[in-house]
């Protein structure tokens, strides 16, 4: 590691405080530019210490730039990953308030809710779908903290990959009932479609988010636990919204979910 424990605590706090306030950062990495991999864990690890130590759940995990269209419109490589906690749910249906936020984004998503723990190193798309209890639609409010969604991705993990708010629901299904690769999806706002996609578009299967999200945890000695709700990545690129918009995620033979944004 190449920042020390006061230093780490000290993004930390910072970093949360720009969610907790909405707002803007340039990112952490302008004046932290040998913060390394392990850092950028650390800090977002303090963060989610910090929520639990004031009442929050883990209610599950996170994988970003799992797709290409993602990728390429944030100029960048690799996945990313991250935690869920309750404050981050929201219902179906209901509304976000965007004076929360600083400049959220919508992504469509495939949700998996594991039915057992999964632990990597080897873990494999099978291993992920006999885990799996059932998979349903998603739709994930990111918030980058960085200002104009600028930043490298050391920066994005530290800020807990810009995670917000997410919804699930419409109709889950067995993951046996479904092909993910050419499952369809379509986001509608305010009515009108504005981003299509297939369930392949994530890594070639959303379920190989999945494992790499477990051997990615198994690396750090950690599990993905049963019960545990997983994002498994925007399948197209990342729609802005704002006050008054409607967000609505159709998804091949798992019905709807939507969100209000006020
Ligand atoms: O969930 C995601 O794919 C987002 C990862 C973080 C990058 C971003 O803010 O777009
Ligand atoms: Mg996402």
């Amino acid at each position: 590691m190449a920042l020390n424990q006061q230093t780490i605590e000290q993004l930390a706090e910072y970093l949360e405080n720009c969610q907790l306030q909405a707002k803007d950062t340039p990112k952490i990495t302008d004046t932290h530019p040998d913060m390394d991999w392990d850092d950028a864990y650390a800090i977002q690890d303090t963060i989610l210490q910090r929520k639990l130590s004031r009442g929050a759940r883990v209610v599950g995990l996170k994988a970003g730039l799992t797709s290409h269209a993602k990728m390429r419109q944030m100029g960048v490589t690799d996945p990313v990953f991250g935690f869920l906690v309750d404050e981050y749910i929201v219902n179906e249906g209901d509304t976000v308030n965007t004076a929360e936020l600083i400049h959220p984004k919508v992504e469509p998503e495939i949700a998996f809710v594991m039915k057992h723990a999964l632990k990597g190193p080897g873990c494999h798309i099978g291993a992920v779908l006999a885990a799996t209890d059932f998979v349903m639609p998603g739709i994930e409010v990111i918030d980058s903290r960085y200002r104009d969604f600028k930043f490298d991705l050391k920066s994005v993990v530290a800020d807990n990959t810009s995670a917000a708010r997410f919804v699930v629901g419409g109709q889950p299904v067995r993951p046996d009932s479904v092909d993910l690769r050419t499952v369809g999806i379509v986001l509608e706002k305010n009515g009108e479609p504005v981003a299509l996609g297939a369930g392949a578009a994530v890594l070639g299967h959303p379920a190989a988010a999945i494992a790499m999200l477990a051997n990615h945890l198994g690396r750090r000695g950690q599990e993905i636990p049963a019960g545990s709700v997983i994002l498994s990545g925007g399948v197209t690129e990342a729609v802005a919204v704002a006050a008054g918009d409607n967000v609505t995620l159709r998804v091949q033979g798992m019905g709807s979910v939507g969100l209000i944004f006020a």
